[in-house]
């Protein structure tokens, strides 16, 4: 396995500011789940060390040099914009879908392009070809983008710990354009759940316009991946540490001292996404609903302390502690308090005892990427006892289905199901218990990262056409002893843009003048190759000078004379007529274009995910219902074109070679149909693809802008 550069914002340790203090392990999703990468041997983790404003002593640094860990400086003050502001104010609260918490500024963006970029620089110092790249996390998503421009053919992985939300909240965000931007800069960008894939997908079709398939998007001519690949925990370890003497032990002794029947357990950091409130809410319900209840069970909440700088962190704190208090002087006696806040984390032997004794353990976040909480208790429950409750908006309801799955904002239904946790037949209890055990065991974090890498690794290193200039392809043709360039060129997307409306593409004057003056000085050997009906380029270029490909190859006109180059039975469009026209009318801003040997469906106009959608069925449909006509079903640029077997913009072109003198050849194109033509062109041809897309082309422009400017340089 190649070596693995894992960025993320924090790095696993927690560094003393006493540099006399030695380094301490740091608890956490992320930091557990990567560990096992880390300790393969085979990375280097950068991260900034937790220290605002503090110049680490060299001996630190050594010691972290020698733990493989590299790190980034972050000033207090750019903390205060890229970790609490736009990271911890922004993204977090927009991510979990609590739009509500948003602040009304939001500045810090600059500061969060500043530290991205200070990410993107410290890993393009370290990088080694043949290095996987793996970047963690929403503090860090313009890092992919960044690093690709400077190492094009780096192969980076990005992965989301929290949910992607839809794309309808997503839209709020302010930058996110530039955001989908930089995540699109990765060979392979990981979610928790297939949901939050689809989301990420959604985006990229309603805010970039993009047309990406189930697991991938092609983006400025490389193909980014992107899925599920939902994150676990150590589970051997879990279960070691819980068979251990020390944790035995200390279950014992909490069992003796408690002198209700049942716990029910909560562990989160104090996050106002994990739902504390309203699961008190649920406990005082259940007291208020079934008082046998009272001194027989007690909630007990380990709230972690967590981003204590921020106000509404603060504020919430006060919010839940007041719950706590309302609680229990409504539902506890002198000597015993039913809920039982503890503000602080717990060590790993404490942790682990706490899931084993506990009856019930409360996982009801309102919005969670996964939550390793819930699997951690899973992992624990070596007895095979207990129940889990786990709220549907987490991550892991996707794969924990036996756990008991409740909506965190149902107060009411929440507190039944604590009545029926508790009530739980034994053989129910074990049946679920043991279920949920076999699955986590089988995707563990091992299997998490290893997945994630792999298939990092395994995505296949397509030809990389990169965009370049006119300028770097004519610095080439300067090496070419050339006197009689041929030109062909399509139309749309290559010499005009790609317009909402077919017939809007008209040629502007400059293009106009353009085309006649290389026409006249490169007589005959300047074609425009396009899939248009001859009525519109006849339109669009009466003068007879231009030559032109119509309708893929169907129709030539040279010298102001059009002729046909085969003949072919077309009758077959009478029979496909009616479909196009049912589909058309069930996707609004649709529209069919007939020609002499093609018919086609636009969607352009529609709807930007209804329409892709619709041209997989109807490209579907046509593939079961006319698969004994001699047609050919294309795929165009937010098209679906039908037309005539044997006829190409390849074919026709030869014709062309063959028939007139040349010494170069320039074809441009934008879409499949112009692969048809690269292919058949000798390998000396330049070849240039304008836009995004898989080719063959060995150059490729940005836009008919440059495509032009390219094309001046002949005149
Ligand atoms: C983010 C996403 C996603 C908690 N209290 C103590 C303690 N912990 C440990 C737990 C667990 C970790 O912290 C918390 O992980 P979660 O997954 O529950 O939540 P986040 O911190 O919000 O993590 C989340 C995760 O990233 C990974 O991708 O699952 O959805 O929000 O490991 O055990 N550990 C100790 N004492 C405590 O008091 N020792």
């Amino acid at each position: 396995m190649s070596r693995v550069i894992i960025v993320s914002n924090r790095l696993p340790v927690v560094i003393p500011a006493d540099a006399a203090k030695p380094l301490l392990g740091s608890a956490g999703g992320l930091g557990t789940s990567m560990k096992s990468v880390h300790e393969d041997g085979n990375s280097l983790w950068i991260g900034w060390s937790g220290l605002a404003d503090v110049d680490l002593p060299e001996e630190r640094q050594e010691a972290l040099a020698r733990m493989r860990y590299s790190t980034v400086q972050i000033s207090s003050e750019e903390i205060r914009d890229y970790y609490d502001g736009i990271s911890n104010s922004l993204i977090w609260p927009l991510f979990h879908y609590l739009i509500q918490q948003l602040p009304y500024d939001g500045q810090g963006w600059q500061t969060y392009r500043n530290i991205n970029q200070r990410f993107a620089d410290a890993t393009v110092a370290q990088y080694q070809p043949g290095d996987l790249i793996w970047i963690h996390d929403y503090h860090l998503t313009l890092v992919p983008g960044m690093i690709r421009e400077v190492i094009p053919d780096a192969q980076i992985g990005f992965f989301l710990h929290i949910p992607f939300p839809s794309s309808e909240v997503f839209r709020a965000f302010p930058w996110r354009e530039e955001m989908l931007q930089g995540l699109l800069g990765a060979d392979l960008v990981g979610f928790h759940t297939f949901d939050y894939s689809r989301h990420f997908a959604s985006s990229l079709v309603r805010i970039l316009g993009a047309e990406p398939e189930v697991d991938r998007v092609v983006h400025e001519g490389r193909t980014v991946h992107f899925g599920a690949f939902p994150i676990s925990i150590d589970v051997t370890d879990f279960e070691t540490r819980a068979a251990s003497p020390a944790v035995q032990e200390m279950v014992q002794k909490m069992r003796n001292q408690q002198t209700e029947r049942f716990l029910g357990l909560g562990v989160d950091r104090l996050d106002y996404t994990k739902g504390i409130p309203r699961r008190l809410l649920a406990v005082e319900r259940f007291f208020d609903k079934y008082p046998e209840f009272r001194g027989q069970f007690r909630f007990l909440q380990i709230a972690v302390p967590t981003r204590e700088t921020s106000a509404a962190y603060a504020d919430f704190r006060s919010f839940v502690n007041e719950l706590v208090g309302r609680i229990n002087s409504k539902h506890g006696a002198l000597n015993a308090a039913p809920v039982h806040l503890l503000y602080r984390s717990v060590d790993a032997i404490e942790l682990s005892a706490l899931y084993l004794a506990a009856d019930l353990m409360m996982v009801t976040p309102l919005r969670d990427g996964m939550n390793l909480v819930a699997k951690e208790f899973v992992a624990s429950r070596i007895d095979g006892l207990g129940m889990l409750m786990l709220s549907e908006f987490a991550g892991a309801a996707a794969e924990l289905g036996e756990a008991v799955l409740v909506n965190p904002y149902d107060i009411e239904s929440v507190a039944d199901r604590i009545r029926d946790c508790l009530h739980m037949e034994d053989v129910e209890r074990r049946g679920r218990m043991s279920l949920l055990a076999r699955r986590i065991k089988q995707t563990d974090n091992k299997f998490w990262s290893k997945s994630f890498l792999s298939r990092l690794e395994s995505i296949s290193q397509e030809r990389r056409v990169p965009f370049c200039s006119p300028e770097s392809i004519q610095v080439q043709l300067t090496r070419t002893d050339f006197k009689q360039p041929m030109f062909l060129l399509d139309y749309d997307g290559t010499l005009v843009g790609i317009r909402d409306r077919p017939a809007m593409a008209v040629p502007d004057s400059e293009l106009v003048d353009l085309i006649h003056q290389l026409s006249e000085k490169h007589a005959n050997r300047l074609w425009i190759v396009s899939g248009r009906h001859r009525a519109d380029l006849d339109a669009w270029f009466p003068n007879a000078i231009v030559n032109m490909i119509a309708e893929h190859g169907l129709w030539i006109r040279h010298q102001g004379t059009w002729s046909k180059t085969v003949e072919v039975d077309a009758s077959w469009t009478e029979k496909l007529r009616p479909i196009l026209a049912s589909f058309a009318e069930r996707t609004p801003g649709s529209q069919i274009e007939e020609k002499s040997a093609s018919i086609a469906w636009h969607y352009r106009m529609a709807d930007p995910e209804l329409g892709p959608a619709q041209a997989k069925e109807l490209r579907l449909h046509l593939l079961e219902s006319f698969s004994n006509l001699p047609v050919q079903i294309l795929n165009g640029k937010m098209c679906v074109e039908i037309r005539v077997q044997g006829v190409n913009k390849g074919i026709t072109a030869r014709q062309i070679m063959d028939r007139f003198p040349h010494d170069l050849l320039i074809a441009a194109g934008d879409d499949q149909t112009d692969e048809d033509l690269f292919k058949t062109l000798p390998p000396n041809a330049l070849t240039i693809k304008i836009g995004n897309g898989m080719t063959t082309a060995n150059f490729r422009l940005r836009s008919p802008a440059q495509m032009r400017t390219l094309l001046r340089t002949f005149v």
